[in-house]
């Protein structure tokens, strides 16, 4: 079944300082998405908790907020290029190309596979994020956008006294 979906995508710290930037948006063209949100963002560490909040029971936890905010060996590169692709079955689209999560088991052909390394410390520095599933794509597109960001609307938006903020629709996520 198609429908239509957005993903939020992430060029990760690793990614930009390899200069892969546009590689991975070339690659990424392939699908015939439609950019609709596109910023750079310096990760703090309430941003990287809230992210990878499924992951705080992990062992690796710790060294996984510091790679998304930027402390990579030896060098700190704070900044992460965000991204929401609009179209059918975009989620998908967007994770097939990416490829799989260890970077050693990722297809070669694939972003991760291509470019991705696992570090001495053990953390798969994959260059590339992207949402798993639509509840995920929605949570994590209005914990890193504000509506205003995204030039074109899935989501419902409502205005409150401050200004204009998401409504939210799965699961009623908290972000
Ligand atoms: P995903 O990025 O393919 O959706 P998740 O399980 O959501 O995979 O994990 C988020 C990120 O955490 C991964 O992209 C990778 O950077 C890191 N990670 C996940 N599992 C491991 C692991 O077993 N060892 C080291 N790093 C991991
Ligand atoms: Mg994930």
């Amino acid at each position: 079944m198609s429908q239509i979906e957005q993903t939020l995508v992430l060029i990760k710290p690793d990614g930009l300082k390899k200069s892969l930037t546009g590689n991975i948006l070339t690659k990424l063209s392939e699908t015939k998405l439609r950019i609709v949100g596109a910023k750079m963002v310096c990760v703090n560490e309430d941003l990287a908790k809230k992210h990878y909040q499924h992951l705080t029971d992990k062992p690796f936890f710790d060294e996984l907020k510091n790679y998304i905010m930027g402390n990579l060996q030896g060098e700190k590169y704070q900044r992460v290029m965000a991204l929401v692709y609009r179209g059918e079955n975009a989620i998908n689209k967007v994770r097939e190309l990416s490829g799989a999560t260890n970077p050693e088991e990722a297809d070669p052909t694939t972003i991760r596979g291509a470019y991705g390394r696992i570090t001495t410390k053990g953390i798969y520095e994959n260059v590339i994020h992207a949402s798993a599933n639509p509840a995920e794509a929605e949570r994590e597109i209005k914990l890193w956008f504000k509506p205003k960001e995204i030039v074109d609307d899935l989501y419902p938006v409502v205005k409150t006294d401050t200004g204009v903020k998401w409504e939210t629709l799965y699961n009623k996520v908290k972000i």
